[in-house]
């Protein structure tokens, strides 16, 4: 654990005078600290105000405050920034001080909240507390409940946060383009009572897609649903650390979807329930057990489970192209398709031409030339191989005799002997196959339909 002061000196973390945000006022805004740092940063312990079990931000971080008379005040600057999607790539996205997605917030049930919002964004824009039980006033909807936050302009938003829980903050004001350019952020409003809904560790992320056509940085932001690279906070695997617990710790991962399709989120070697949504806190008696949930577009979801399998369990959007980084989506299905000769020919023409997919479509261990600032398809160096995975992936890594609080990754797991699958040397017993599918040579009789029939029954005789 770090408290404020050394996680504010800490690395990637630069503070920003008031006065390089606003002239007007300066004195009364508070400081608008800066994270350029892709890793995930340390659990930010409470200093000031109730007590609280901190969350742990996957590759991000959580925003520091201010008390003022009593208040908690935040302040976040919307702006352009450079987010590093995975080692290789970068993109240029929109976000809140210096990093998309935002930094997270978190108060306790009961706290008065205000929220300074700079926009040095060439557009206006809004923040909506998504789930936030406030004021109309206050709920950020452009047009609706106040005008939007014109280039240079700072607004302030005041609410008591009425009600422990998850949820998310992000524009409502030319939302297309401002999400898929990477705004949100996310909120957590911690229970008064910190051994209410107490867990050992606490992972937020928040669920976003982009579309970056290979070689380029920048997100096509009119793109409605076939989005290339599938993030979870802004981040692809491998680019994305691994959430690390203890053995038999409790363990919360709190999700929010804000990309535009639904995200089934599965855990391998544990079952989990669905402890709560973006509503509040589901009744113990209303929980069973899952091992994957269903993250609906403008949903949260905490799950909750006992990490007691030791092991490096997969984490993942169970959709498999969700799994994979750009350049996936006009590859043709190849598999049976004899190439033979066809790659010697189209390399007479076209140097360097590979054929891919004759045999599934496993490319994890091709080296193929890619464009500037693009991702593998299927990546990931793992213990045994490559991982063949991209997007929203990554590993739960749960050790025997970690400290509490130790969030380092722990480096692949040492399987106890002898349960680890492995190749058969031994006698192999006669497999059943299918039967014979090879095509009746002609004349023969065969009975087959015809196309289109009309006949009862539509047999055919030849
Ligand atoms: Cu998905």
């Amino acid at each position: 654990m770090t408290n404020r002061r050394s996680f504010l000196t800490g690395a990637g973390v630069t503070v920003l005078g008031a006065s390089l945000v606003s002239k007007a006022g300066a004195a009364s805004l508070p400081e608008a600290p800066v994270h350029s740092s892709a890793a995930t940063a340390a659990p930010l312990a409470p200093t000031s105000g109730r007590p609280y079990n901190p969350v742990v931000t996957l590759n991000g971080w959580t925003l520091p405050w201010r008390m003022k008379d009593g208040v908690k005040e935040f302040h976040l600057v919307a702006e352009p920034v450079v987010r590093e999607l995975a080692p290789g790539m970068q993109a240029n996205l929109w976000g809140y001080n210096g990093q998309s997605p935002g930094p997270t917030i978190e108060v306790v049930e009961g706290d008065r909240v205000r929220i300074f919002v700079t926009n040095k964004l060439p557009e206006h824009t809004s923040v909506h507390w998504h789930g936030q039980l406030l004021p109309c006033g206050m709920d950020g909807v452009t047009g609706l409940t106040q005008p939007g936050i014109q280039p240079g302009k700072t607004f302030v938003y005041e609410f008591v946060a009425r009600h422990a829980g998850t949820f998310m903050y992000h524009p409502h004001a030319d939302e297309m383009q401002q999400m898929a350019m990477g705004m949100m952020g996310f909120w957590v409003t911690h229970p008064k009572n910190p051994r209410q809904h107490a867990v050992d560790r606490d992972y937020v992320m928040l669920l976003s897609s982009f579309d970056i056509e290979p070689g380029s940085y920048t997100p096509r932001t009119n793109t409605m649903l076939d989005f290339n690279l599938w993030a979870i906070n802004s981040r692809v695997f491998p680019g994305l650390d691994p959430m690390v617990a203890r053995l038999n710790d409790k363990v919360r991962i709190r999700v929010g979807n804000l990309t535009m399709t639904n995200h089934p989120i599965h855990l391998h070697g544990h079952r989990f329930e669905v402890a709560g949504t973006d509503g509040g806190w589901v009744p113990k008696s209303a929980r069973w057990p899952e091992v994957t949930t269903d993250v609906a577009v403008g949903q949260m979801r905490a799950i909750e489970f006992v990490a007691d399998a030791p092991g490096d369990w997969a984490f993942h959007c169970h959709k498999s192209h969700h799994t994979m980084n750009a350049m996936g989506h006009d590859v043709p299905t190849l598999i049976g398709v004899d190439h033979r000769g066809v790659a010697e020919k189209i390399n007479a023409l076209v140097p360097g031409y590979m054929v891919m997919g004759d045999k599934g479509g496993s490319m994890g261990d091709m080296k193929m030339a890619l464009p500037a600032n693009t991702l593998p398809m299927m990546s990931g160096d793992g213990p045994f191989g490559n991982l063949e995975m991209g997007g929203m992936f990554t590993t739960l890594k749960v050790r025997e005799g970690l400290a509490r609080g130790d969030y380092r990754d722990p480096g692949w797991y040492r399987h106890p002997a002898g349960t680890v699958a492995r190749e058969w040397t031994g006698e192999v017993p006669a497999a059943v196959s299918a039967p014979d599918a090879t095509p009746a040579p002609s004349g023969q009789a065969m009975d087959a339909r015809k196309p289109g029939s009309q006949e009862s029954g539509g047999h055919h005789h030849h």
